[in-house]
């Protein structure tokens, strides 16, 4: 199996993030992409590569040219205006009724971000288009021929919407990607078919993937599903709930799995079989895995109960649907466990 990694990812290093009223050291940090490589390569999974440069025009595709621009220089603007230094983090986000334009930096930090947990640094926007194409490399490759690909992206993306960052992601390398083998050609196995989609996109992160979610919402061309905590009790709260099934000509393209707290690797796949049958009903040509790691006993973001052996079994499972598989990394903060984890996952695709 091919990996795609860019050492490019070193130059998206924020020292802290502003959680739950607590200046925080950083849980998506660089090291977390070396754990992986490390791993990856002492498992002999397979060649690790570097990303093709794509562009800005798969980018453009899914994320709107004011928030591209915006993030190309939020940085300088924002130190140019006084802002600190260490980050962009905003302090002032519009919410309802709130729709005056302000150009001032400090404004659009806000306006282009839905939390505080995202903060642009100089190399921000450098590492997000690289991890970008680590993704899209990931998706050419699939369309080679190759039947699974590692993309191991960072930062990750699967919060980064439309027109905003946030949850540490700044491009939505997964929905690039999907967009990406939505447009390379082939249909859904059954064009006729009313249920079938040409990609189906599986985000098994912890946190609902509100952005994919959203970049998606009024199409039938990408079948979205997301297993999550349920948002009545975490992040990112508004949004996730299993009412949430697309609309317009996307209705029943978007499906959302919220998960009890606690759950353990029974519970777990139980709901992982339900995904994988819908998901199969679509008949999709291409397959893209929002792969997070967060679910695992012990992180420190999350409350669920995995085990190193469920990435295993998560693996078996979708390798089961003979689908040209992207594996995308999203998140995942237990690091000590954190290459491990992702070996599990991977080595299932690889008998
Ligand atoms: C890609 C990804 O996994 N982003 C996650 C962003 C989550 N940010 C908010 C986390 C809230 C954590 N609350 C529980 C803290 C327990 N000490
Ligand atoms: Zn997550």
């Amino acid at each position: 199996m091919h990996t795609i990694y860019s050492p490019l990812h070193h130059q998206h290093a924020p020292t802290h993030e502003f959680l739950e009223g607590r200046l925080l050291p950083c849980y998506e940090l660089p090291s977390r992409a070396e754990l992986i490589l490390h791993a990856i390569n002492d498992a002999g999974i397979g060649p690790v590569i570097p990303p093709r440069t794509f562009g800005l025009d798969p980018i453009l595709a899914v994320h709107r040219p004011a928030y591209v621009h915006y993030l190309a220089h939020a940085y300088e603007r924002w130190v140019a205006a006084g802002g600190a230094p260490e980050g962009v983090i905003p302090s002032t986000l519009p919410i309802r009724g709130m729709s005056g334009f302000s150009p001032h930096p400090f404004a659009e930090a806000g306006y282009y971000s839905f939390d505080t947990c995202a903060p642009i640094v100089a190399g921000t926007y450098t590492a997000a288009s690289a991890s970008a194409d680590v993704a899209l490399t990931g998706a050419a490759l699939l369309c080679a021929g190759e039947t699974v690909v590692y993309a191991l992206c960072r930062p990750p993306g699967h919060h980064a919407g439309p027109d905003y960052c946030g949850g540490y992601c700044f491009f939505n390398n997964a929905a690039i990607a999907a967009n990406y083998l939505a447009r390379s050609g082939g249909n859904a196995a059954t064009s006729n078919d009313p249920q079938s989609a040409t990609v189906a996109l599986l985000d098994i992160d912890y946190h609902h993937g509100n952005g994919t979610q959203a970049i998606f919402y009024e199409r039938n061309d990408v079948f979205v599903v997301s297993i999550h905590a349920d948002p009545q009790r975490d992040y990112p709260f508004f949004t996730g709930f299993a009412n949430e099934r697309g609309s317009g000509r996307g209705l029943d393209y978007n499906l959302n799995l919220p998960v009890a707290a606690g759950a353990n690797d029974t519970a777990y796949l139980a709901i992982l079989d339900q995904a994988l049958t819908q998901i199969r009903a679509h008949q999709p040509r291409w397959l893209v895995i929002s792969a997070g790691f967060d679910t695992f006993d012990g992180d420190p973001l999350g409350d669920l109960r995995l085990s190193t052996a469920a990435y295993c079994a998560i693996g078996a499972r979708i390798a089961a649907l003979e689908t040209p598989t992207l594996i995308v990394q999203e998140g995942g903060y237990a690091v000590a466990a954190l290459g491990t984890n992702v070996v599990s996952l991977l080595q299932a695709f690889s008998t």
